[in-house]
C-alpha cells in the first residue's frame, strides 16, 4: 500500500515528537513542522532511516508564514493525506483579572487562529483529491471549564467547536474530522503554561502517573486506522488518576 502524506504542526517536542516517531514507523511520510529548526533537523536526521521526512519551520500564529511554507511544498507532497493540527500551547493560569494580555492573544492566535490557517489551506487541497483526515488536538479544557483556565479553556472550546463545524462542512467531500480530547500529559506544556518554571511544572503531575506523549500517539494511529467508512469523532482520554477536569487522585 501506498504511504500517506501526514503534516504535524508541533512535531519538536511532547505529542507531535511522539507521533513524528510513532508514525516513521507505520506506514507514513513525515512533514514536520514547528518554530525551533533545530529540533526538526534533529528529528528528521533521526528518522530519515525509516521513511521520507520533510520539515517546515514557522509560526503558525502568521497566516503569510503559513501560506509560504505550504506553498514550497511540490510534487508528491502537496498531497496531504491526514493534518494533525497539534501546535498549541497554555500561556498562564491567573483568574481574568489578572490575565496577561500577552498570553491571551498567544493562546488564541496559536490554538485557534493557527489551526485555522493550517485548515484552510490544507482541507482545499483534501477537497480537491476528495478525500483526507485532519485531526485536531483539543483538550479536557474544551470540555470543562477549570478555575484560572478563563482564555486557555476558552481557546480549547472553540477547537471542539471548530472540529465538529468541519466535520459537517468537509463531509460532502468525504474527508473525515476527529477531534482528540487530553488530560494531563506530561511534556513541555506546563513548563510553557509556567513560563519556564520547572518546579511548578513538575507539580501538577505530582503523585499520579500522567499520560506520555506516546500514549496519544497511540490513540492518533488508532484513529488513522480505522476502516474507509469510519470515523472517530470525538475522543476524551485521562490518565487514570484523573476523572475531570479538577478531579485527580494523587495517592500514588
Ligand atoms: P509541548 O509544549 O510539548 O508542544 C507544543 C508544540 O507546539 C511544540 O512543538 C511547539 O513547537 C508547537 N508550537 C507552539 N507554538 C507554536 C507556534 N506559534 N507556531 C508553531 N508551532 C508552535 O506541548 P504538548 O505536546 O503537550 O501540546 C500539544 C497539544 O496538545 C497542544 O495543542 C496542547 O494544547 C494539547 N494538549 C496538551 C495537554 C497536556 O497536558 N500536555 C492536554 C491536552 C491537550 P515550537 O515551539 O518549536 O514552535
Ligand atoms: C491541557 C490539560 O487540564 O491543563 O490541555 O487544561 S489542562
Amino acid at each position: 500500500m501506498e504511504k500517506r502524506n501526514v503534516l504535524i504542526t508541533g512535531a519538536t517536542s511532547g505529542i507531535g515528537e511522539a507521533t513524528a516517531r510513532l508514525l516513521s514507523e507505520k506506514g507514513f511520510n513525515l512533514i514536520l513542522c514547528g518554530r525551533r529548526k533545530d529540533r526538526l533537523e534533529k528529528l528528521k536526521a533521526e528518522l530519515s532511516s525509516k521513511t521520507e521526512v520533510i520539515t517546515l519551520s514557522f509560526d503558525v500564529r502568521k497566516n503569510e508564514e503559513v501560506l509560504d511554507a505550504l506553498s514550497g511544498l511540490t510534487g508528491k507532497w502537496r498531497k496531504i493525506d491526514v493534518l494533525i493540527n497539534n501546535a498549541g500551547n497554555a500561556h498562564g493560569l491567573d483568574p481574568i483579572q489578572n490575565g496577561d494580555v500577552a498570553d491571551w492573544d498567544a493562546m488564541i492566535d496559536i490554538n485557534v487562529k493557527g489551526l485555522l490557517y493550517m485548515s484552510k489551506q490544507v482541507s482545499a487541497w483534501m477537497i480537491e483529491g476528495k478525500s483526507g483526515h485532519i485531526i485536531n488536538i483539543g483538550s479536557i479544557a474544551g470540555k470543562e471549564v477549570y478555575p484560572n483556565g478563563n482564555v486557555y479553556c476558552a481557546s480549547k472550546f472553540a477547537v471542539d467547536a471548530l472540529t465538529r463545524g468541519m466535520r459537517m462542512d468537509l463531509n460532502p467531500y468525504g474527508i473525515k474530522v476527529t477531534s482528540i480530547n487530553p488530560g494531563m500529559v506530561e511534556t513541555e506544556f506546563s513548563l510553557i503554561r509556567f513560563k519556564g518554571d520547572a518546579d511548578r511544572a513538575s507539580n501538577v503531575y505530582k503523585g499520579l502517573t500522567p499520560l506520555k506523549g506516546e500514549d496519544i500517539a497511540d490513540i492518533i494511529l488508532y484513529a488513522l486506522s480505522a476502516p474507509a467508512h469510519v470515523v472517530l469523532a470525538d475522543i476524551t482520554v485521562f490518565p487514570t488518576a484523573q476523572a475531570s477536569a479538577t478531579i485527580v487522585n494523587r495517592s500514588n
